[in-house]
């Protein structure tokens, strides 16, 4: 059976002279305009990225390597006893756009296992930060720390760099990456929430499995880990964290670089923060409207429109790109509606009540493009569920499963030779002179 390097290497290879004829037979085809607006506005809508992994209609959503994400939980080789997938099965068909047989899939939770050994200076890094550091620092500064050690770093400073086999070095420092952010991300929530409390891998769990082992979770953790992972994974490339990581990556930073710098994006509050700003936002609001009382649809939409008029922005709500309820928050909601127990939840009643009425709100209030929820709506109030309640951990969740989509998109960015990323500027009085001449 052919490795998932070597599989991957023949699409490699299959794929570029597609590219090489775009590039040179039809380089001067236009695909798209820029307006000042756009130009102004960060570039929203312009056509100027390309890659295979996902793509993300307005409409219907995510897709990977063309499936949505129902066809993607249905053909993938399900972990033992689960409904989910593991997260390695979805790394080789998120690589490759192959779905994998079960002893491709046990191949590569194998080969992980061999990549998860964390070096200790990278527990020497986080343990020297101040221990009420966000944990989206600790994570940045962890996968920085890994930096040393990078296979591509000591590869370009070899002497023997090779534009066409760079990407080689690429797929082994992503999949060192991809392999042991879990254990970093628990190695930090076991610093911060449970008192060091460090709980060895397990050598025979695949790692959502392994993770939810290492932070304390009961058995039902185990799914909820591998769907977080692949949910949260990729997003097409023009988000901040992937196209952060690919920018970085352009100038052949290596993949620690520029996942530290794809992280530090995905800390803001308008990307992935948004989903530990949710948890704050509900939790505030059933602390100052529902001490006493019941939520209803009333108390919800005042504490809406207060958040509105107060020129925030209500979390978990909007979309740079999607224009309908983002299709992971559905399949998060369909997860809680499936589970005994979560389904009855007060929480997850409570962001049920947010979901049906904050599109009215927000159409009312007239700003926001699309009032519909996007992924970071629905996630916390699971982690919320199970005992994972220090919420500003939940971004470090994304950042685990972000890892998957950047990583695999970087290995393909240097398999496919993708340029240094420079677009180029203007300044105000150009943009005031065309305007002028219309
Ligand atoms: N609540 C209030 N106002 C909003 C919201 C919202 N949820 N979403 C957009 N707006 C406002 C936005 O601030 C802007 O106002 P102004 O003209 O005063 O600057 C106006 O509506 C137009 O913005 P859009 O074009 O609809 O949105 P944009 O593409 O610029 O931004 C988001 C997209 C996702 C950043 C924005 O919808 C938002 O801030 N949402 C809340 C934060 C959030 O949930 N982020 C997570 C996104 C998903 N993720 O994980 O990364
Ligand atoms: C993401 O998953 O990256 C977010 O939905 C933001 C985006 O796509 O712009």
């Amino acid at each position: 059976m052919a490795t998932l390097k070597e599989v991957l290497a023949q699409k490699i290879a299959d794929h570029r002279p597609r590219t090489t004829k775009l590039v040179k037979e039809f380089g001067k085809v236009v695909i798209d305009q820029v307006t000042i607006d756009q130009c102004i506005g960060g570039a929203r809508d312009v056509r100027c990225l390309v890659t295979d992994i996902s793509y993300l209609d307005p409409q219907e959503g995510i897709r990977f390597r063309g499936k949505t994400i129902p066809e993607t939980f249905e053909a993938l080789p399900k972990a033992k006893g689960s409904k989910y997938p593991t997260v390695e099965s979805f790394w080789y068909f998120l690589l490759t756009g192959d779905v994998p047989t079960q002893a491709q899939v046990d191949a590569v939770v194998a080969e992980w296992k061999t990549r998860q050994i964390v070096p200790s200076y990278v527990w020497d890094a986080i343990r020297a930060l101040p221990r009420d550091s966000h944990p989206m620092v600790m994570l940045s500064v962890g996968i920085l720390a890994l930096q040393k050690d990078s296979k591509f770093a000591a590869f370009y400073n070899s002497g023997k760099f090779n534009k066409m086999t760079a990407w080689e070095s690429v797929y082994e420092d992503a999949s060192d990456l991809c392999a042991r952010i879990p254990i970093i991300a628990a190695f930090i929530y076991n610093l911060k929430y449970r008192s060091d409390f460090q709980t060895a891998i397990d050598p025979n769990l695949d790692m959502g499995a392994n993770f939810a082992h290492m932070i304390g979770q009961c058995e039902e953790y185990k799914d909820v880990a591998r769907m977080y992972f692949i949910l949260h994974s990729d997003h097409e490339s023009g988000n901040v964290s992937a196209h952060t990581t690919h920018l970085v990556h352009s100038a052949l930073s290596d993949p620690y670089y520029a996942y530290s710098a794809g992280l530090n994006g995905l800390a803001g509050p308008l990307h992935g923060l948004a989903n530990q700003e949710v948890l704050d936002w509900t939790l505030k609001f059933q602390e100052k409207y529902c001490k006493d009382v019941e939520p209803t649809k009333e108390l919800v939409t005042k504490a809406l429109w207060d958040t509105l008029n107060a020129g925030q922005v209500v979390p978990g709500y909007g979309h740079a790109v999607l224009r309908k309820t983002d299709p992971r928050y559905m399949s998060q909601r369909e997860f809680c509606l499936n589970t005994p127990g979560l389904k009855d939840d007060k929480l997850f009643k409570l962001v049920a009540m947010i979901f049906e009425t904050a599109p009215g709100v927000l159409t009312e209030h007239g700003k926001a493009k699309n009032p519909w929820p996007n992924v970071d709506a629905q996630s916390g109030v699971i982690q919320w569920y199970y005992g994972l309640r220090e919420w500003d951990f939940y971004t470090v969740l994304f950042g685990v499963g972000r890892a998957l989509g950047c990583m695999a998109n970087i290995t393909w960015d240097r398999g496919l030779g993708y340029a240094i990323e420079r677009p180029k500027s203007v300044t105000t009085a150009m943009l005031e002179k065309w305007a002028a001449e219309g």
